[in-house]
């Protein structure tokens, strides 16, 4: 008699790419619903999910490799570049208070201008904050250049791996990217990591890169960035921006233009939105994600403030509807690169974490 030995598939380690560049990102306090809050943007958010990842034994954690600033120009203004490197250097110079973070105060707004014609800024970089900011609750500190940077780097260092083989990769990036446009910083984000990466795949060769964005906020950056672009698929979930923010974006009725008409899908949720309301949207997602049939590795900006304990989101789920998203997301059957955005129950994020990309992965510890 034969013994016919069933054994599970050794499976490789999913590349944890990560980095503690971040730690000296501390925003210390943001402004919200005129008052000075501490920054839920923290660092303890991404040593939480590092922490929780390692401990499965289903990761290899890797640094990431500096990829220098052309992936960064190739989709920001060498202007917003120029002022998130020199805009802590500049306060320090003019004699700021090192002890607290920057924030715009004077923003340069459409209707600031009306019909002048503006031709200057101020000469410091600090001093030209409102022109490149949209809130009040992304600031800048002095390790936040160096964290940035370390985010994008940690992003494109994922794509890397997909690119050389792995079926998943995960970046533990921080700062997040989802809300940065081309010459703005906001919600917490300062480059636009998942576009960064984006733009680099089709510099790389693709034709359609697709963008699934289920961070509970509308990533109004990644989807100003791609708008008339018909190679980049963006597809978002969020709460429903007519009471949330970004306020001014994420509504269903945008779809991109030009040649971008149709490559823009905004599924905004009803707030109370479950796991199976979730789902659902989920679904009608990756039918867009289908229909559009990329040639290139997906790209996910995951946020885990869909979760219904999350300070600033107004959704329901729960932990094992993290893995229940990344096994709809495995049923397409292509590579993924994962990268961090938002989520703030720092409590949660490990378990919610382990459960998406452990399924995302097919291993059995999800
Ligand atoms: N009371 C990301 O998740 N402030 N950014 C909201 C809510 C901005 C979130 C205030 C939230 C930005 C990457
Ligand atoms: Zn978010």
């Amino acid at each position: 008699m034969v013994a016919i030995l069933v054994q599970p598939m050794p499976t490789e380690p999913t590349p944890l790419i990560a980095s503690d560049d971040h730690l000296a990102h501390d925003g210390l306090i943001e402004v919200v619903a005129g008052r000075e809050v501490p920054c839920y943007e923290s660092p303890q958010r991404a040593t939480a999910i590092r922490d929780a990842l390692l401990g499965t034994g289903d990761y290899a954690l890797d640094a990431p490799r500096d990829h220098g600033p052309d992936p960064i120009t190739a989709v920001h203004e060498l202007e917003l570049l120029d002022l998130i490197e020199h805009a802590w250097t500049d306060a320090m110079a003019a004699g700021r208070d090192p002890d607290r973070p920057l924030l715009p105060d004077t923003f340069l707004l459409h209707g600031y201008a009306g019909s002048m014609a503006l031709t200057q800024l101020p000469a410091r970089r600090h001093d030209r904050l409102g022109a490149y900011c949209f809130d009040t609750g992304t600031p800048i500190v002095a390790g936040t250049a160096t964290a940035a940077r370390a985010a994008v780097d940690i992003a494109l260092t994922a794509a890397d791996r997909v690119l050389a083989g792995a079926p998943l990769a995960y970046g533990l990036c921080r700062p997040p990217g989802h809300h940065a446009g081309r010459t703005l910083i906001g919600g917490y984000c300062y480059f636009n990591n998942a576009a960064i990466v984006a733009q680099s795949l089709v510099d790389r060769g693709a034709q359609r890169v697709a963008i699934l964005d289920v961070d509970f906020h509308h990533g109004n950056g990644t989807q100003q960035l791609f708008w008339e672009r018909g190679d980049v698929l963006y597809v978002s979930l969020h709460g429903d921006p007519a009471g949330i923010y970004p306020y001014y974006s994420g509504f269903a009725t945008e779809r991109g233009a030009g040649p971008g008409e149709g490559v823009t899908r905004n599924l905004p949720l009803a707030p109370g939105t479950d796991g199976d309301g979730y789902l659902a949207a989920l679904a009608e997602g990756l039918d867009a994600v289908r229909a559009f049939d990329p040639d290139a590795p997906l790209v996910i900006s995951l946020g885990f403030d869909t979760y219904h304990a999350d300070p600033i989101g107004n959704l329901a789920l729960q932990t094992d509807d993290y893995g229940r998203m990344g096994s709809a997301i495995a049923g397409l059957g292509t590579s993924v690169i994962a990268l961090q955005e938002g989520g703030y129950a720092v409590e949660a994020l490990g378990a919610n974490a382990v459960a998406f990309l452990g399924a995302l992965a097919g291993s059995s510890s999800s």
